[in-house]
């Protein structure tokens, strides 16, 4: 049960009450996806805390949390610290700082504690319902990229290509995209983060196309780079560098596995092709109810290790300025003996 695992870290860090106000945390804690609520936590109270919109509703959903309809969830703090003889609450540091001054000025006398990713710990490790939701989010990613290749042309904007997707995707029963879609197409693909523009897609350009969906609160992320008409030959050479990069990381990656190693596996081959250092970002994160969530991943990460149940993306890229790049993106369910591949999209080269 996620909430007795979040009480048992309480315990260990010392905590007596904490305050949990991202929503996708309270999504995780309560199964609550309205747009305003608090979730606070004693040793031996759950409270959650919404306004009159939401209150009817989260006494229907949520059964093992007391709700109290309030609109000002940090003045209830005061009484229920005195009642609950709390001595700390801790906060999630990514609140804003209007929000941390209401709080530390409602709670004189309470010591404050910052905590970084107390509930996204729990969140990395994902059950077998979530699984399903984040595979559907995957299967709708590679149909509308299916339905892209018979939709791209020379002549439609990159604009008119990422809407094709997005709708796509909702035609699919997404309830909308992860993220605001990439089509970064002829020289624009050495952009890693290129969003869509009114640039028409010419004869001979490399497009690049990472997007997603959520599918029930969950998301995918996959991004494939396709050519138009003619591929020339250092692209086919970078072409197959990035997917020799993507496969064996696919072929190493299993529970145990260092954060460093995860990063080194794909880094080896691009640096070893010569293309290091146009290799310019991580080779992937964590993805769940956020499309970007913990674990991320760097060389530095010796002491981290991939745990079965962590759904991550293996995205090595290689990006020249002025001439164009590719970057394929796979979503990975780590398992205890390797993983399992949840965006299906082909990754050989496909020229259109
Ligand atoms: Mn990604």
């Amino acid at each position: 049960m996620r909430i007795e695992k979040i009480k048992a870290k309480m315990l260990t860090e010392n905590i007596d009450s904490l305050l949990i106000t991202d929503m996708k945390n309270i999504f995780y804690m309560t199964g609550f996806s309205g747009t305003a609520g608090t979730v606070f936590l004693t040793a031996n109270r759950n409270i959650f805390m919404t306004d009159s919109r939401y209150s009817e509703m989260a006494r229907g959903l949520i059964s093992d949390f007391e709700i109290i309809e309030t609109r000002d969830p940090i003045s209830l703090l005061t009484d229920l610290s005195a009642s609950e003889s709390i001595k700390n609450i801790a906060f999630e540091e990514t609140v804003d700082y209007a929000f941390f001054k209401r709080l530390s000025d409602a709670t004189p006398g309470l010591e404050l504690l910052a905590t970084s990713n107390f509930v996204l710990e729990l969140r990395q490790f994902k059950d077998d319902r979530e699984i399903d939701l984040i595979k559907k989010a995957c299967a709708i990613a590679d149909e509308a990229f299916m339905s892209a290749l018979k939709f791209i042309e020379p002549g439609r904007t990159e604009i008119e290509v990422a809407n094709f997707i997005d709708f796509k995707m909702r035609d699919l029963e997404a309830s909308g995209i992860s993220f605001e879609t990439i089509v970064a197409s002829g020289k624009r693909s050495s952009l890693p983060h290129g969003v869509a523009t009114s640039k028409m897609i010419q004869f001979g350009d490399p497009v690049t196309i990472d997007f997603g969906c959520y599918y029930e609160h969950y998301a995918s992320d996959m991004t494939r780079t396709i050519f138009v008409g003619s591929v020339d030959d250092k692209m086919r050479t970078i072409y197959e560098t990035v997917r020799k990069a993507n496969e064996a990381l696919i072929k190493e990656v299993k529970a145990g596995m260092t954060y460093a190693e995860y990063d080194k596996v794909p880094r080896t081959i691009i640096e070893e092709a010569n293309f290091g250092q146009y290799f310019t970002h991580g080779i992937g994160h964590g993805l769940g109810l956020d499309v970007h969530e913990i674990p991320y991943f760097n060389q530095s990460m010796t002491e981290n290790h991939l745990e079965a149940g962590m759904v991550i993306t293996d995205e090595p890229g290689i990006y020249i300025p002025e001439f164009g790049g590719v970057r394929i993106e796979d979503d990975l369910l780590v398992t205890e003996n390797g993983c399992e591949v949840l965006t299906k999209a082909p990754k050989e080269l496909i020229v259109i």
